[in-house]
């Protein structure tokens, strides 16, 4: 039988959907479309209230109490939090580093939200994190999304040797890499196997290691204005999610957010990054920063979806394209999530208050109080300079390096960075 293997699952699902064998247990499903719920608002993560921000550790830690419905396929994976990991690990290598990672993603993280809402009676939105709030003249560190009783916690433990594997070549070492020593994931235990996702329990820690060079080097709202800058989906996906994973060329705005916090087994594994649950509010702000791009051109851009969907060879070696199509990627395309949710086609998905997605985000730079948001402080001429500086040196990095792999013939380039 073809589905004998969460691999051969994996590819089953990816193109073939007329055969796909829909699992008895899809428990989020479609929500109400647009209308017929009161809009979601996903906001900054320090624009929620303090029981907000409870409210969503609470709902988290819930989903890493439910049983998950992939015990048959993936046994290491204890709960549904874990399942969320695993369907995002089994697609890995077809969804980053190609055209369907911010539809994939906005659709994987609105799975996210309905089902802190349906199995843990959560009634907010996912928070985003705008780490360019932390970016210099802040500090990382002390950021109040590390904040160990209203926030996901701090630093792993400091490792002696902090190369581990999966280190981006070139990337300065952040301060910790061991196991998280506060806030409520500190006694977390991980299951789900990091290898092959038939294999057995895999008990560990959740690390972290805070990473504050990267975050001044890339996790800025200058590289967040290049993005926003870009005159086309393909060339924007392709800039967020970086030309290169060495870190010394275009890093981007994707890898920055992971590897601002990235431990070993957790965030710094493309593959696993979901066991940090990070990764939600993380992937909130691309996928704001996507929709802040698509509403500057509001109805041409809904339209705008492009580029191949295989990624460069050099990516993820040894991984099996066999049946995944070599074309680009068309409004047909189907977003597969697994069990988690039915599959939908890409159109679904292009705008999120239309459809079947319901939701907006807000202004990261608005203040709030009490609930109501404060209006905006304007910027200083100088300040508008500085900026305009800024995004003029991070366009040139991406100028230089754009080609290296998304450049003509780069799709076919093998034997990059990590060979
Ligand atoms: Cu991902």
């Amino acid at each position: 039988m073809r589905f004998t293997t969460v691999v051969a699952i994996g590819l089953a699902t990816i193109g073939v959907h007329a055969e796909l064998p829909y699992p008895e247990k899809q428990p989020f499903g479609y929500e109400p479309a647009f209308g017929e719920q009161p809009m979601r608002v996903r906001k900054e993560w320090r624009q929620l209230t303090i029981p907000e921000r409870l409210d969503y550790i609470r709902a988290v830690k819930c989903m890493h109490e439910t049983p998950g419905i992939y015990r048959d396929l993936i046994p290491s994976s204890m709960t549904l939090f874990e399942d969320f990991a695993g369907v995002h690990k089994q697609q890995t290598p077809y969804i980053h580093w190609e055209s369907q990672f911010l539809p994939w993603h906005r659709y994987f993280l609105w799975t996210w939200e309905n089902a802190l809402r349906k199995q843990c009676d959560y009634e907010g939105a996912i928070p985003y994190w705008d780490y360019a709030l932390d970016a210099p003249p802040n500090n990382l560190k002390e950021s109040p999304i590390f904040d160990p009783e209203h926030g996901f916690g701090g630093d792993g433990f400091k490792l002696k040797d902090p190369f581990y594997p999966l280190i981006p070549p070139g990337m300065p070492p952040g301060s910790g890499g061991g196991c998280q020593q506060d806030g409520p994931f500190a006694d977390w235990t991980l299951h789900i196997a990091r290898g092959n996702l038939t294999g057995p329990r895999d008990d560990r820690c959740l690390t972290r290691s805070i990473n504050d060079k990267v975050s001044r080097d890339w996790c800025t709202r200058a590289t967040e204005e290049v993005i926003k800058r870009q005159p086309n989906y393909q060339s924007l996906y392709q800039n967020m999610q970086g030309a290169s994973i060495q870190y010394t060329q275009y890093f981007g705005l994707h890898l920055c957010g992971h590897f601002i916090v990235a431990g070993p087994g957790a965030g710094a594994d493309v593959y696993i990054g979901s066991t940090d649950p990070l990764f939600f509010p993380h992937h909130a702000n691309l996928d704001r920063i996507w929709w802040e791009w698509q509403s500057k051109d509001l109805e041409k851009r809904v339209k705008d979806m492009s580029g191949p969907l295989r990624p460069p060879l050099d990516r993820f070696p040894g991984s099996n394209y066999t049946g995944f199509p070599t074309g680009d990627i068309t409004m047909d395309w189907y977003l597969d999530v697994g069990r988690l949710a039915p599959p939908v086609r890409t159109e679904n998905v292009m705008h999120i208050q239309r459809g079947m997605l319901n939701y907006k985000y807000t202004n990261p730079l608005a203040k709030w109080e009490d609930g109501h948001e404060l209006p905006l402080e304007e910027q200083t001429e100088e300040e508008k300079r500085e900026f305009e500086k800024a995004v003029r040196v991070m366009e040139r990095r991406w100028a230089t390096f754009k080609n290296v792999t998304w450049g003509p013939g780069g799709a076919q380039r093998s034997g990059g960075v990590w060979g």
